[in-house]
């Protein structure tokens, strides 16, 4: 009998039917090679692998004086981040967060003994609506972990007025909204601590990555603690921490990453622009509202699909799919349907309307920096004429 192996979900380029490379949801940005090979030369000189070397120190300040922010500690992923963040922050009991999002926001929940509470999400922004939060809140609730979805920043300024009424903390899930700024100002610096992802799919990447952003030394301290397994010093350990270093290799790629950053957010832009100009007619296919004072990433191109456009959402994205476009239908289905959740009441689906009708109507489209005009104008042909 053949053993059935967990496939890539990375479809390769012999199933693409149309004769010529597929065009995926997103692709990493990859600097010229020979750029990377320099900081290859100073670990092999320098020896130092991990363990918070001077690459890994390089890239928290560049990273503080890009993004804007008082304090970084990086990661070897977004989801050790995202478990760590909820330690540092002695989170337990339940959490109320949303159920349109990647599983790892709930997971890093369960993976703390957490029991996560879902609330409904906002149909224009998609993201937690936070009229819902104050009715989910028991006296076992000891914070709110929402997420900025697609990059969209949450209505920061109501989750934490409630969050202060209450005696919450709050953790974003910011894994999507690296560099997003709102009135000049970088959306990291709200809650308690906001978690980046900086994995191959994200806008900046160091291969698999992430970080924990804070406003203060302490904080930040107590987090690069309980990522190097709660060691103090050679003799003491405070807190039963895990590995979530981040390595020399992906803080050169960091590095690297940043040098071209701000092109590559110019290229999603033109492409969003394009989309917005080309899709904006279709009857059928609605975008998400663009607020004037964010400065956005365009992480995500987001398209809500329904009547009267000639096909439904699953249907269009088959109809992409054999012609080699891999649009991904970010995010179906809702953590909340996944079995280690769906038997909590906040899972049951009238709960959770907005959010269950997004799940069916959502699909990504493709948008990174290496998409050539010609590929766009593939995928936009696809939707509008073929
Ligand atoms: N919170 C939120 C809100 C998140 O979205 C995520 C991650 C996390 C937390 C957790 O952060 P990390 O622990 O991952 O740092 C992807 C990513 O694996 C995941 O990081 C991401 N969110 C999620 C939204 O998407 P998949 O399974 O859809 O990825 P995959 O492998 O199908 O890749 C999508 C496309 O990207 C491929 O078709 C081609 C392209 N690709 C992918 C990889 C891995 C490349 O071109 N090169 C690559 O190396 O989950």
């Amino acid at each position: 009998m053949t053993a059935r192996l967990p496939a890539s979900t990375i479809p390769d380029a012999v199933s693409s039917a149309a004769g010529r490379a597929p065009i995926y949801v997103t692709r990493p940005l990859m600097p010229p090679l020979r750029d990377f090979l320099p900081y290859l030369e100073r670990i092999w000189a320098s020896g130092i692998l991990t363990n918070g070397g001077p690459l890994h120190a390089q890239l928290e300040s560049a990273l503080c004086e890009y993004l804007g922010i008082d304090y970084i500690s990086l990661f070897s992923n977004g989801t050790l981040a995202l478990l760590t963040a909820i330690q540092a922050l002695r989170i337990s009991g339940e959490v109320i967060t949303t159920p349109y999002s990647f599983v790892a926001t709930a997971h890093s929940l369960l993976w703390n003994g957490i029991k996560p509470v879902f609330v409904d999400i906002d149909p224009g922004t998609l993201n937690m609506n936070p009229d819902r939060i104050q009715a989910a809140i028991t006296p076992r609730t000891t914070a709110i972990m929402p997420v900025h979805c697609y990059g969209t920043p949450c209505d920061v300024e109501r989750i934490e007025r409630i969050a202060d009424d209450y005696g919450l903390k709050v953790v974003y899930d910011a894994a999507h909204a690296f560099g997003v700024r709102r009135g000049g100002r970088s959306i990291l610096r709200h809650g308690d601590l906001s978690v980046l992802s900086f994995h191959a799919t994200k806008v900046f990447t160091t291969f698999e990555g992430g970080a924990v952003v804070c406003s203060d030394a302490k904080t930040k301290q107590r987090l690069d603690r309980l990522k190097n397994f709660g060691y103090v010093d050679e003799v003491t350990v405070v807190a039963p921490g895990i590995n979530g270093k981040m390595n020399e290799i992906q803080a050169a790629c960091g590095l690297l990453q940043l040098e071209h950053i701000d092109d590559a957010l110019q290229r999603r832009a033109e492409i969003a622009r394009v989309y917005r100009d080309r899709l904006g007619t279709v009857n059928g296919i609605h975008f998400l509202p663009f607020a004037v004072d964010v400065k956005a990433n365009f992480a995500y191109f987001p398209i809500l699909v329904s009547r009267p456009y000639r096909r439904t959402r699953d249907e269009l994205y088959a109809h992409l799919r054999a012609r080699g476009i891999f649009a991904r239908r970010y995010f179906y289905p809702l953590v909340s349907d996944f079995p280690m959740y769906r038997e909590l009441p906040s899972a049951d689906h009238t709960n959770l309307p907005v959010a269950t009708d997004a799940a069916e109507r959502i699909l990504c489209l493709p948008i990174y920096p290496s998409l050539s005009e010609a590929e766009q104008e593939t995928v936009i042909r696809a939707i509008v004429t073929d």
